[in-house]
Order: C-alpha cells, then sequence, then structure tokens
C-alpha cells in the first residue's frame, strides 16, 4: 500500500535526482563535463569516469562520448593525463605551467597535464554497461559496441601502469604526486612531502583555487603548492620521460589505495574482455596484474592493527595513517578472512563509519579519532561522496549487499540537500569546497537510479 510518508520520499528523491541531472547538464561544454563550473572547468581523470557513470542514466551515448574524450586525451605511451584542459585559463596550474606541449608522447591537439590518476576507468566502464543492460535493448547494443572499441585504449592504460609504476619490492603501485593519488593533502602523503624540498629556482606563481571557495581554510596550504608544484618542475625537467621521472622524483611512494583500485579494475576489465571476446593473453595479462597488486594491497596490512599501509620509496619505510585508504584491500580482496573480517568491523566500528557524532554513516576521509583529522580540510576528515561510492560498488561486487545498501542510502542522506559539494563537514553534513560537483551529482544520481 502506498503510504503518503512513501510518496514524500519518493518525490524527495526523484527531486534529487532531477537537481544532480540538472548540475551534469549545466556543466556539459558538449564533449566534456567540466569537474565543478568555476574551481575545476577542465576534464578530470577519475571525475570523467564517476561522471559517466552518472551520465549512464540519462544518456548512455552520452556517457560514452564522456570517456571518448578522455581517452582521445591519452597518451601514445598508455598514460591517462589527469587533466584534459578546456580553453578555460582561470584554473593553476593550467597547460603552460604543465608545460607538457613538448613531451613526445602527448596527442596532438588537446592539452593536458604530465600525471595520472586512480584507475577506476574500467569500473566506470563496468556500470554503464550494466546500467544500459537495465535499460534498453538499444543502449545495451550501444553500451557493448562502446566497451569492444575501449577496451583495447583500457587494457594499454593498464599495461602502462604495469610497466611504469609496478617496480619495487613492496610490490604497490607507486605515484610520483600527491594529485595522482586523488587524495592531494592526505596526511597519507605528510611525510613523503617533508622530503620535497623547493629549489630557489622555483618559478613564481598565484594560487588561484583559494579564491574560489568560500573559506581558504579547506583548500591545502601554500607550503604544500610549493611542494606540489616544484614536483611539477622536476618532471617537466624529465620531458615527462615516465622512467626518468620515477627515478628523480622527489616524491615516490606506493599507494595502497591506487594499487588496490588497480586490481579491482584490472579484474573487472578482465571479466569484461571475456563478454566481448577480447585477446586472451591479454585477459591472462590483466589478472595477472590483479593478483600481483592484490597481494601486495594485502602484504602491507600493518601486523597489528590490520590496517593497510603506503610505503615511502624514497626513506624506505611504511606509512601508517588513519586514513580510508586503509580500507583499501577491501576494494579488490585477496586478505585472509579473519584480516578481512576485523577490517570490516574496524570500518563499521566508532573510529569510523560509525562515529556517534557523523550525521551520515559513511567513512570520513581521516577517523574523526585521529590527531590529522580536520573536520573542514579538504581530504584530511571530509565526506566524500565518490569515496563512498567506489567502496560501496566493490561491496556490492563482493556479495556484501548489506553493506552496499547502507553505504548507498547514508550517500544519499549526507548529499540530500542537493548543493552537490565537493565533500561534506561529517558532523553537520555541511557542503565544502566547490558547489554544484559533478562527479557528486553522478553518483548520487546512480545512487537514486539504483533503487
Ligand atoms: C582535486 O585535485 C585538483 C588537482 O588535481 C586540485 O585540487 O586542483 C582532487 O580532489 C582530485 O581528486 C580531483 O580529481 C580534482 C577535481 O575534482 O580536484
Amino acid at each position: 500500500m502506498t503510504t503518503a510518508a512513501g510518496n514524500r520520499t519518493t518525490h524527495r528523491a526523484a527531486s534529487l535526482a532531477a537537481r544532480a541531472a540538472m548540475v551534469l547538464r549545466d556543466n556539459d561544454t558538449g564533449t566534456l563535463v567540466t569537474a565543478s563550473p568555476r574551481l575545476y572547468p577542465h576534464m578530470w581523470s577519475w571525475d570523467a569516469a564517476f561522471i559517466s557513470i552518472g551520465l549512464a542514466h540519462l544518456d548512455v551515448g552520452r556517457a560514452a562520448a564522456e570517456l571518448d574524450t578522455l581517452l582521445s586525451a591519452q597518451w601514445c605511451d598508455g598514460m591517462i593525463p589527469h587533466i584534459v584542459f578546456t580553453g578555460d585559463d582561470d584554473y593553476f596550474p593550467g597547460p603552460d605551467r604543465w608545460g607538457t606541449d613538448d613531451a613526445p608522447q602527448r596527442p596532438a591537439g588537446v592539452r593536458t597535464s604530465g600525471i595520472c590518476q586512480p584507475p577506476v576507468h574500467a569500473i566506470a566502464l563496468r556500470r554503464i554497461v550494466d546500467t544500459a543492460r537495465r535499460t534498453s535493448g538499444t543502449d545495451t547494443r550501444v553500451a557493448e559496441d562502446f566497451a569492444r572499441r575501449v577496451w583495447e585504449p583500457l587494457h594499454h592504460w593498464h599495461r602502462w601502469i604495469a610497466r611504469h609504476r609496478m617496480s619495487g619490492d613492496h610490490g604497490l603501485v607507486t605515484i610520483v604526486h600527491g594529485w595522482e593519488s586523488g587524495m592531494d593533502n592526505s596526511p597519507r602523503w605528510d611525510v613523503p612531502y617533508a622530503g620535497v624540498r623547493p629549489g630557489p629556482d622555483l618559478p613564481p606563481y598565484v594560487r588561484l583555487d583559494v579564491l574560489k571557495v568560500d573559506d581558504p581554510g579547506q583548500r591545502p596550504s601554500d607550503d604544500e603548492y610549493d611542494r606540489y608544484l616544484w614536483l611539477i618542475e622536476q618532471m617537466r625537467r624529465a620531458d615527462y620521460n615516465p622512467d626518468e621521472i620515477v627515478e628523480t622524483s622527489a616524491f615516490l611512494v606506493g599507494d595502497v589505495f591506487v594499487t588496490a583500485v588497480f586490481a579491482l579494475a584490472s579484474e573487472t576489465l578482465a571479466d569484461l574482455g571475456e563478454e566481448i571476446g577480447a585477446p586472451a593473453t591479454e585477459i591472462a595479462e590483466l589478472r595477472t596484474w590483479a593478483e600481483r597488486t592484490r597481494a601486495a594491497a594485502a602484504r602491507s596490512c600493518h601486523p597489528d592493527t590490520g590496517m593497510a599501509r603506503d610505503f615511502d620509496v624514497r626513506t624506505g619505510t611504511w606509512l601508517d595513517t588513519e586514513s580510508i585508504a586503509a580500507f583499501s584491500p577491501l576494494l579488490c580482496g585477496g586478505l585472509p578472512a579473519d584480516t578481512e573480517q576485523r577490517l570490516i568491523d574496524t570500518l563499521d566500528g566508532p573510529s569510523w563509519s560509525a562515529h556517534p557524532d557523523l550525521l551520515a554513516a559513511v567513512p570520513p576521509s581521516v577517523s574523526p579519532r585521529s590527531e590529522d583529522f580536520d573536520p573542514k580540510l579538504y581530504w584530511r576528515g571530509p565526506q566524500w561522496p565518490v569515496v563512498t561510492w567506489l567502496f560501496g560498488w566493490a561491496f556490492g561486487r563482493r556479495g556484501w549487499e548489506r553493506h552496499a545498501s547502507e553505504f548507498r542510502a547514508q550517500g544519499v542522506h549526507l548529499a540530500s540537500d542537493g548543493s552537490f559539494g565537493e565533500y561534506y563537514e561529517p558532523f553537520t553534513a555541511a557542503p565544502l569546497g566547490s558547489a554544484n560537483q559533478s562527479w557528486t551529482a553522478a553518483v548520487v544520481l546512480d545512487w537514486l537510479c539504483s533503487v
């Protein structure tokens, strides 16, 4: 029987979904949806993947076009760059500062940054195909044709990671800049960044990001930006040669979150490959990479706490931080059952999702009980809907349906004011950073269309 309360809930969900769709439409330039209207007027690699997941509910062809735009900027060696620049010059560091125009691997006709971001793209492709299959025969054909077309470029991307970022006894996928983690100023990077010493020849610059948020205190500090830019300077001087960068970068870290995402995405791409008849040797390669990185993520777990860790290659030390990345092995599996259960219990416990003061029961980027926690500061405490989406999706894939649907319901609750913040203050659910952030709208839309 339909009740008035039930009707109100359905109505609220429908208007939130309509709002999310409007954000995606408003941020759409025609060929790409910018990460956000003011703060990020370009395409970001992992944002584009999440955005395409949301777009699939509106128009599967448009979702495919989003990933096509990103892949048209894929470097010849396989790397998918972290930013594809539009003509807008109101973001710093823009294409001139990156100076990738002379990098031999960059394709002609596009301007990009020179680093990458977490490889979530195969996951997006999987989600687009699944959404299309639930929608109609025509959508299914569009999505499957698209999958056949982009499977090779995605395999090429995974091979680039395997070739250039999977060396070292720790076995983790390495990153050469905190921006490659997607979690820019996470306390995970405090120790490695302490070893990055900007030279006196760091060219001067003016930040624009701090002018575009209500409170600059929600953004990284100037000291952090000096280090971010110094690393770019080092890469420019190495002509963006991927092996030379790994040799020379002052920042080189085995990132357990990127590692687990890579394992999960490689397995996902291999499964899709089976469905579309991709070459068996390439599918086998993906499964080998998945197995190796899954094992590395599992090995990173602290013997006492069970929490997963990053590895600072430059100092040869494991990095213990109470960040969401400590749960990364739950994304890809590979842990012994008792260790895994312990990690799930920690995630569900009072230091994380069940912290008594949280407004929505989804994990913050840093535990509120950690001394590194700051409820308003970017990747140092706020809740990020995309991260919740990723864990929820992975949990569903692993058969943990109850967990997945709780994250979905609580994620919607977090974002229910309809402003689609970039991130949220965990105790008040106040939206922070940029408003109308595309990936937030996209994952909320996906959640709302999945119930
Ligand atoms: C943030 O990163 C960019 C640099 O890449 C920035 O602060 O200017 C991060 O949250 C990153 O994960 C995200 O992809 C990007 C765009 O939303 O913004």
